[in-house]
């Protein structure tokens, strides 16, 4: 069953088993090999995140000096971001209860010194509808907050196969990741982490 971490929050552990973490796991390196990994950089500042990403689905989020958009090409190829695969939208039907299809899955690689600073995710038009998150690989330690910056907030470890679904309140919820507990999941023979996020970006 999942357990209710904060209002809205359902983290369903070991949501995955092993051969469907693997056959994820091949899908995002197919999506890899036409929109390769790119490193984000904050806006303003230009500063590169640890974090490298990529997109697949009809948009993708990206990060430049110019700002924080979701755009439907590869920021370095140009070309449109690939489409998202089938077991992606199997598992938002199964655990969003959300009816329109996500338009967005970034995908952020972790290396085992990657972390991502707290923030709320708020470049999408519609909060209403939910994020789903998918983990694989390395074990993640990852904050959550309220609705607040300066607000309590609580660690979890993220594992490999665990699925995090964001709705209601939680939406707005600060969060981010501390570090990535290397040599913690043999799935990914590089190491390091995937953390999948598949999104509503317009209003359905
Ligand atoms: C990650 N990704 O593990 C993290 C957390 C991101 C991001 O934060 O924006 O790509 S995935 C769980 C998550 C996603 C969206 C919202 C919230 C948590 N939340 O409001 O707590 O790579
Ligand atoms: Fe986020």
């Amino acid at each position: 069953g999942a357990l209710d971490v904060a209002a809205g929050a359902l983290w369903f552990r070991e949501a995955l088993d092993r051969q469907a973490q693997a056959a994820l796991v091949a899908d995002i390196r197919a999506v890899l090999a036409e929109a390769p990994l790119f490193t984000p950089a904050m806006p303003r500042t230009a500063k590169p995140f640890s974090v490298r990403m990529s997109n697949c689905g009809p948009l993708g989020w990206v990060s430049d000096a110019s700002g924080y958009r979701y755009q439907t090409f590869h920021p370095d190829t140009r070309r449109p971001w690939p489409p998202l695969p089938a077991a992606l939208l199997a598992l938002w039907e199964r655990y969003s209860g959300f009816p329109a299809p996500p338009e967005a899955c970034l995908i952020n690689y972790y290396g085992p010194d990657a972390r991502m600073s707290l923030h709320q995710d708020r470049d999408e038009a519609d909060f209403t509808a939910p994020v789903l998150s998918v983990s694989l690989g390395d074990t993640a330690l990852f904050r959550i907050g309220g609705e607040e910056r300066s607000g309590p907030t609580r660690s979890l470890r993220l594992a490999s196969g665990d699925i995090f679904l964001l709705s209601g309140p939680s939406r707005l919820a600060f969060h981010g990741i501390d570090r990535i507990l290397a040599g913690t999941s043999t799935l990914l023979p590089e190491g390091g982490r995937f953390n999948l996020t598949l999104r509503r970006v317009t209003t359905a």
